[in-house]
């Protein structure tokens, strides 16, 4: 089965003066994601910035930032819900209104960090429920081992269509550990069918991608996720991160999806 590689250009947290490769303006972001899908990234994980670089929920900024994306390449949108730790949730839900093929689902509250990511059960039930309607496929975001469960209550309520698409995170202070054994054992409780990728945080980026990667799952790669591309070395860019993914996905014996694949193996209702 070929891998899906997802770009995640910019996260919600560092700055350029954490890298100063870091896209946040509108073309930076939609430049960084056209070299990605150039390299073989099927899909791209937005974060938006305000004029301060300040994470945001704006929905010009979101328009404008696909809009130049969609005339630079066919890549799959799917926006992040998550935004950043200080925007309010009725913010971070109305980025759906957009139409993305895809946007991520945190299921649960948690500490992040230093901060606190705000994720209330009747907030995330109203937001599951809005994107089956407008048919946005929800990327489930896995960051400890009962988020698994409360997405699978999720689906046993109704508000989310198999197969579940999911995000193990690993390595955010406030989740799960980047240890291989944490994520052997979510892909172990997933339910059968579901498709999912590893995002490693941090220092265990490249290990535990490989890992994720041999084990049959797909890959994300970018900025949000690392500033290095090793240990003492930042990383130049967006670039030489789904350059290293994709030379991994071969690494493994797999194929890199392109967006038709990808929109197969992912099952987009639209
Ligand atoms: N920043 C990652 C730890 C989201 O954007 O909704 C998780 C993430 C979540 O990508
Ligand atoms: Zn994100």
């Amino acid at each position: 089965m070929s891998a899906v590689v997802t770009v995640a250009p910019t996260g919600p947290i560092a700055t350029k003066a954490d890298n100063p490769n870091l896209p946040t303006r509108p073309h930076e972001i939609a430049d960084a994601v056209a070299e990605a899908y150039a390299a073989g990234a099927a899909v791209a994980h937005l974060h938006l910035r305000d004029e301060h670089d300040r994470p945001t929920a704006d929905p010009d900024i979101a328009r404008r930032t696909i809009d130049l994306i969609e005339e630079r390449c066919p890549i799959i949108v799917q926006l992040s819900t998550g935004v950043g730790l200080d925007v309010p949730f009725e913010e971070r839900e109305r980025l759906v209104e957009l139409r993305p093929r895809m946007a991520t689902l945190n299921p649960c509250s948690m500490s992040f960090g230093e901060g606190e990511f705000r994720n209330p059960p009747k907030d995330v039930r109203r937001l599951a429920a809005r994107m089956r309607e407008l048919g946005v496929k929800p990327e489930l975001e896995i960051y400890d081992t009962g988020h698994l469960d409360a997405c699978l209550r999720l689906r046993d309520e109704g508000l989310l269509e198999e197969p579940l698409q999911f995000s193990i995170v690993l390595g955010v202070r406030g989740g799960m550990a980047a240890t291989a054994d944490n994520l052997l054992a979510t892909v172990r409780r997933l339910p059968a069918g579901s498709v999912w990728q590893v995002i490693a945080i941090g220092r265990a980026n490249l290990q535990l991608t490989a890992i994720g990667l041999a084990l049959g799952g797909n890959a994300r790669a970018g900025l949000e996720d690392t500033l290095h591309v090793a240990k003492g070395e930042p990383a130049a860019g967006n670039l030489p991160l789904v350059e290293r993914a994709v030379a991994l996905v071969g690494g493994v014996g797999r194929t890199v999806a392109d967006v038709a694949q990808a929109e197969r193996s992912l099952q987009l209702p639209r």
